[in-house]
């Protein structure tokens, strides 16, 4: 028996930095670790073999037996492309991931087999009653899985080379219980974990395949803090054995800033930038948003205290917050430009299936119903559908996603951008010979294409911006010139992302 695992094409979305992967040299930015990870609990007599399309074309030719396909509410129109194609070439197709938790009834409409849930247990548990012939069509995990039990992914099934950075997870769930999100009740409410050396292991695997850069993709890294704690420090004294330099970022809440041994070993195991969702600036709208760890903070200070470790807070932020009106937009930027925090994930709410606020939409007949499920800044720049699947109470969708399509220009212009560096660089504390790039080929090769696309190919304000940034960083000893050239690359891929979202909120009108 054969298996093909398909992971589907992504379009451009605030996070994979597709436009600007043409300067770092690889074909998408993060490898997917759910394939990997069922490759890795499919008995060892059965042939695999794993395409991601992001990376090389499908072969449709295929002489696979089962196709198993993984996708995400986002890449739902290829993933029901792929399923349909394959079933017409009389493959058996097995559907799985986040989208069959959100689309299950259209799921089922294009799949042989429909996973909702955590693979683990029920990809064994299918391949058994395949070969005895009498698979069902639908496994539902209902229990969460032991995380212990969640082997190594077979990363040597991906082509490591093309992405910009290697990715494990660590632990599933949140103890949180932020009113729009669907994390607690798609990956339960306390936080599993690997064992250490489990996750060590990945560490050395990682890199021994040549990457460089790790993203652990945990929704709340530090929500068991004595396990983050004490993985850190294993880290940390891994970090000297590896082959190669190796750094990473992940996703964590605020409060990690009130714990000073927490950043202290952040620090030291090398985590140069924290993903937060931060959402707003505005007291009375965290606690409506439930976000509790968050309410009694200064946030500024917070991100000040963060970044005085090295250590940048990439930050998501939300508009279209319920009861806001048309003057909380401006607020809001305000708040974002003054704070020492990069926006990367800047979207309207959207009510996510299985969440509180969700439930309270629906019985409130604010919900609406959207064949592509979420609006437009929770999808990509393919999914041009309404801006969010909620109806504003004090303001009409049009000023909703025009005052969104103002405030995306004004965030993301060169002159914003050029504040946001300005604070980052000047309120560092890492000397120059820690941010120094790693430099080889490739490196140079890197720093060749991003000097050639500022100074010839960007537009007069963008070339201004880096000049300027240039200058700033040299009168700062160049501190911090890894992350500021990191940044730089990635304003390419912001930039053009968050302007064409503004252009299809503004087509609209
Ligand atoms: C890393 C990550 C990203 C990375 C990309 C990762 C990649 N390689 O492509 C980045 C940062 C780019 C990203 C971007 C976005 N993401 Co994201 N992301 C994640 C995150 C944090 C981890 C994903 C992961 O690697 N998990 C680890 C693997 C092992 O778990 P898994 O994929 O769920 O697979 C398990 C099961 O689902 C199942 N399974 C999966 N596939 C299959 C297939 C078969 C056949 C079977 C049997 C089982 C099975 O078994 C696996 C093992 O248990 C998840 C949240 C989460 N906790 O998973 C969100 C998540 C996937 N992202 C989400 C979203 C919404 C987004 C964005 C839209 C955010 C935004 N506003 O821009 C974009 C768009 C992404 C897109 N186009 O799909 C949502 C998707 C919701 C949905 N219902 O589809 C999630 C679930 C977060 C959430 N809030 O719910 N994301
Ligand atoms: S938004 Fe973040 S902190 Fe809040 S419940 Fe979700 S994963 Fe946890």
């Amino acid at each position: 028996m054969k298996i093909l695992f398909v992971n589907p094409l992504h379009h451009p979305h605030s996070m994979n930095f597709l436009h600007c992967l043409d300067i770092v040299g690889v074909k998408y930015s993060h490898m997917p670790l759910s394939l990997p990870t069922l490759a890795a609990v499919t008995p060892p007599d059965i042939d695999v073999e794993l395409v991601d399309e992001n990376v090389d074309p499908v072969p449709f030719g295929s002489d696979a037996d089962i196709i198993a396909l993984s996708g995400s509410v986002p890449q739902r129109d290829r993933v029901f492309e792929l399923a349909d194609e394959f079933r017409k070439r009389g493959k058996l197709v097995a559907l799985g991931g986040p989208i069959t938790f959100d689309m299950p009834e259209q799921c089922k409409k294009h799949a042989d087999v429909v996973f909702i849930g955590e693979g683990e247990y029920t990809w064994p548990a299918f391949l058994d009653d395949h070969r005895q012939g009498r698979h069902k069509a639908l496994y539902h995990q209902q229990e969460w899985i032991n995380m212990e039990d969640s082997p190594m992914p077979r990363f040597e099934l991906l082509k490591s080379g093309q992405y910009a950075s290697g990715c494990i997870q660590v632990t599933r769930g949140c103890p949180c219980r932020c009113d729009f999100c669907d994390i607690p009740v798609k990956y339960g409410g306390a936080p599993r974990s690997k064992k250490i050396d489990q996750v060590l292991d990945e560490i050395r695997a990682l890199s021994r395949l040549g990457n460089d850069s790790i993203f652990i993709v945990d929704d709340n890294f530090a929500g068991n803090r004595p396990y983050a704690k004490a993985l850190l420090k294993a880290i940390a004294a891994l970090l000297p054995t590896l082959p190669t330099p190796m750094y990473f970022y992940t996703q964590a809440t605020l409060d990690v800033a009130n714990d000073d041994e927490l950043l202290e070993l952040l620090q030291a195991a090398r985590v140069l930038r924290l993903f937060i969702g931060i959402e707003t600036g505005d007291k009375a709208k965290l606690r409506e948003l439930n976000k509790r760890h968050q309410t009694e903070m200064d946030i500024k200070a917070a991100c000040e205290k963060i970044r005085s470790y090295g250590i940048t807070v990439w930050a998501g932020i939300m508009f279209g917050l319920e009861g806001d009106d048309v003057a909380s937009f401006d607020r809001q930027v305000e708040f974002i430009l003054e704070t020492n925090f990069i926006p990367v994930q800047v979207g309207l709410l959207q009510a996510v299936p299985g969440t509180p606020l969700c439930r309270r939409a629906r019985e409130t007949n604010r919900f609406v119903e959207l064949p592509s499920l979420y609006g437009l800044t929770a999808l990509s720049e393919e999914d041009i559908s309404k801006g969010t699947n909620l109806v504003p109470q004090k303001m009409t969708s049009e000023e909703l996603e025009r005052n969104f399509a103002r405030v995306l220009r004004v965030m993301f212009s060169p002159e914003a951008f050029k504040v946001k560096m300005f604070q980052y660089i000047g309120s560092n504390t890492r000397s120059m010979m820690k941010s120094l790039p790693a430099i080889n080929l490739n490196t140079v090769r890197i720093l060749v294409r991003m000097f050639s696309y500022f100074l010839f190919k960007a537009d007069p304000a963008t070339r201004r911006m880096f000049f300027q940034v240039l200058g700033y960083l040299l009168s700062h000893r160049l501190r911090h010139l890894d992350e500021a050239v990191f940044h730089l690359l990635a304003y390419k891929h912001i930039r053009a992302h968050y302007y064409k979202i503004a252009e299809i909120c503004e087509s609209r009108r």
